[in-house]
């Protein structure tokens, strides 16, 4: 029998690497790498190299499920699209459209993406969103206003031609282990490395220059480079004159940040702050490398904007190796909000407030009229279904009982709503608080596009069929959109990405015979336009073609250590887990790695309160406790400890402050205590 090897894209980060599925008689035996992938050269990470575990899971959801008391009954999917168009009629003759929520998936195909907004707007509600919210939406918000575009500025690849490279608040070398490499190519061909993070991480151990500074001071950071850079004429007054605005008000609010005074706010050494600016402002070309440790705070957009302001002064934007780089966190994050899985924009980044957008989706889309934005961001639903605002929710591939702050208040908002459906590929947490769950195919066992963090379109091929009864995302979207009344088209992949085509204008040259191994990297705006690896080289997409300086003051995060609650909590990410964990907690090889919770403390402040390496211990915050296995380690400064939120628990502890434009939550930075557990 011969063996098939069929293309797909990693189910996991952003980086999107290839490989290849290797299939014999319709079944999943094997893996093969993928050498001539632009990013990942055949290079796959521990997670990447573990997919196929979860893949064939025995856990795997089969068939559409009903709650019945406190369990879950097997029923037909004709049952199941019954109870839903049943459910969600109720709610709407009753309160309305916007009675009913639809949170999007990032790890689903941006055809899935594009489908489900597609219905949850027909159905007449403004409340659409995806986790980009609990993730990017601080660059979302601040690269759209001092860029002009919130993606990634430069490919992956062009690190490797970078000369300085600053990575604030991003573990790469556990997070985007892929891109990584790019980073260490770099560092051998000289480049200087810099990483700004209060932990010592995997990634920390690759830099020349480490800033351990404390959780959420990264705008004063940034402020005290950016004093020092204007202090030593290191600024490019040209690029600065040509295209942008804001400079001098810039130069004004940094005027009192001296080295000295950050050092104060944020325990840098004040030589390192005067290091760092030299080195990143004088290289021929850097680039500035962040993720979730500079958004997920309540000055996340602050942060963001920061960082614009950096590389806007010296002009290190529009070439190779320089860039501003979030590196986006889910396989398809960047695919699901272009295509408009967001609560203030339809597809192509066309505002949900704007008349002329909404005009444009009506005509596209056949129909008299669509809902007006914003609708309610993912955050604000949970909160609109505590106060019975909303009354159904449909979850696609998303855990948020798990993933968003504050779980037992998430838990109590979906338990009372009148219908919450969850479309997952296993029984997750907010799976078990639904009345209906259906059984989807993850990307292995469906066909279609997804677009990583330097907007790089890739086509993910099938290889298998799904388990029992579970259908694609696609299929059971449109299913569902025809048991309500509103038709969709036909759901298959290739047909909805030529409808994406029409609609999405960075997206209209992207069609699928074009999508061959590597994909294409958006705007790609026709069929024969090779596709802008590189933002910004020519002007800005803003008034006049110039960017904006936008100014920003440090605040401190909304929680801070006191008497009661003196540590603080930061939670993040560990290698071998991917988010709530529902596929790598499934995935026995890495699950051996890392099979518990556990708390990272300094030894400084575990010796006062009793506690050893791997004493059972109780984190507690103002707003509950969990339990976690305490590590012990100096990779935490005195005062700071790190949870990881793969396991059930950590998000009991985390605040629910949120960034006043983004919304993002404050998983940063929450007040705890620890004690020991006897
Ligand atoms: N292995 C693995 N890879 C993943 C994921 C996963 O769960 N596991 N998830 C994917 C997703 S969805 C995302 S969004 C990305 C996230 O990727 P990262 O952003 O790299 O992940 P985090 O661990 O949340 O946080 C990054 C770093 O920010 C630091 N940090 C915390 N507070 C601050 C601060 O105030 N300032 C600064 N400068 N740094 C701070 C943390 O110590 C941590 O080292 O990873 C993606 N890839
Ligand atoms: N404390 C703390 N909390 C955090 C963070 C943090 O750093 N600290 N980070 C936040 C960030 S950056 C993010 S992105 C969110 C992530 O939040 P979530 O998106 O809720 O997290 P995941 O666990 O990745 O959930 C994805 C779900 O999709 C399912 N799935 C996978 N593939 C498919 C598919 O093809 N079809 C369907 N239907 N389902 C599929 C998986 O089984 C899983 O249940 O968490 C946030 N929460
Ligand atoms: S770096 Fe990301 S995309 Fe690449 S193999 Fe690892 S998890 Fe998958
Ligand atoms: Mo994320």
């Amino acid at each position: 029998m011969t063996k098939v090897l069929v293309p797909t894209v990693c189910p996991y980060c952003g980086a999107g690497c290839g490989f290849f599925v290797s299939v014999e008689r319709g079944k999943a035996v094997g893996m093969e790498y993928m050498p001539g992938h632009p990013v990942s050269e055949g290079a796959l990470c521990s997670k990447g190299n573990a997919a196929l575990e979860f893949l064939r899971h025995q856990d795997r959801l089969t068939t559409p499920l009903r709650r019945r008391g406190e369990g879950f009954v097997r029923i037909s999917w004709e049952e199941a699209l019954g109870l839903i168009a049943r459910g969600l009629g109720d709610v709407i003759r009753r309160d309305g459209p916007g009675g009913v929520a639809f949170l999007a998936s990032s790890k689903c195909t941006n055809e899935e993406n594009y489908l489900l907004q597609k219905l949850a707007r027909l159905l007449g509600t403004p409340h659409v969103d995806n986790c980009a919210r609990l993730c990017h939406a601080p660059s979302v918000v601040g690269l759209n206003r001092t860029l002009g575009a919130a993606g990634m500025t430069n490919p992956i690849p062009d690190i490797g031609s970078s000369k300085c490279i600053f990575i604030i608040g991003s573990n790469l070398a556990e997070n985007h282990p892929v891109i990584a490499r790019w980073v260490h190519r770099a560092h051998e061909d000289g480049a200087v490395v810099i990483v700004a993070d209060p932990r010592e991480t995997p990634t920390t151990w690759m830099a020349d220059l480490f800033l351990q500074l404390t959780p959420g001071t990264d705008v004063a950071l940034l402020s005290g480079m950016a004093h020092v850079i204007i202090a030593e004429g290191l600024i490019d007054g040209d690029y600065i004159a040509r295209n942008t605005r804001g400079f001098e008000a810039l130069r004004e609010s940094v005027r009192s940040s001296s080295p000295e005074r950050i050092s104060e706010i944020t325990g840098v050494p004040p030589d390192d702050i005067v290091r760092a600016a030299r080195a990143y402002a004088s290289s021929p070309a850097s680039s500035i490398l962040y993720s979730m440790g500079i958004t997920q705070h309540s000055t996340g957009t602050d942060n963001v904007q920061a960082i614009s302001n950096l590389a806007l002064i010296t002009g290190h934007l529009g070439r190779p190796g320089t860039g501003v780089m979030p590196l986006r966190g889910q396989n398809n994050v960047q695919g699901a909000c272009d295509m408009g899985a967001l609560a203030e924009f339809y597809p192509g980044y066309g505002r949900s407030d704007d008349p002329e957008t909404i005009r444009r989706f009506s005509s596209a889309w056949g129909v008299p009229a669509l809902p007006k934005g914003p609708g309610l961001t993912a955050t604000e639903m949970i909160c609109a279904a505590a106060s019975g605002d909303i009354r159904a929710m449909y979850i696609l591939g998303e855990d948020p009982a798990n993933s968003d702050p504050c779980s037992q208040k998430v838990h109590q908002a979906l338990e009372d709503l009148d219908l919450l459906v969850v479309q997952d590929i296993f029984m997750t947490a907010t799976a078990r608080l639904a009345d209906v769950v259906l059984p989807g195919a993850v990307w292995a066992e469906k066909e279609g596009s997804f677009t990583n963090t330097e907007r790089r379109v890739q086509w993910s091929s099938k290889a298998v069929d799904p388990p029992g009864e579970a259908l694609s995302d696609l299929e059971i979207i449109a299913a569902v959109g025809r048991s309500l009344g509103i038709d969709l088209g036909s759901p298959d992949a290739a047909s909805v990405l030529a409808e994406i085509n029409r609609t999405v204008p960075q997206y209209a040259g992207i069609t699928r015979e074009r999508l061959g191994e590597g994909g294409l990297i958006w705007p790609c705006p026709d069929p024969h336009h090779p596709g802008t690896p590189i933002l910004h080289s020519a002007g800005f997409k803003l008034a006049d073609g110039r960017a904006s300086i936008v100014p920003v003051r440090y605040r401190p995060a909304a929680e801070g250590p006191g008497r009661e609650y003196p540590l603080l909590l930061t939670t993040g990410r560990v290698a071998v887990h991917h988010n709530a964990g529902s596929m790598t907690r499934r995935s026995p090889s890495l699950l051996r790695r890392e099979p518990d919770l556990f708390v990272e403390i300094n030894p400084a402040d575990a010796f006062p309160l009793r506690i050893a390496g791997g004493d059972p211990v109780l984190v507690e915050t103002p707003r509950g406790g969990a339990e976690a296995l305490a590590r012990l380690t100096d990779r935490v400064k005195r005062g700071v400890v790190f949870m990881p939120f793969h396991f059930p628990g950590t998000n009991r502890l985390t605040s629910e402050a949120t960034d006043p434009e983004a919304r993002i939550p404050e998983f940063k930075v929450s007040a705890c205590r620890i004690v020991r557990r006897d």
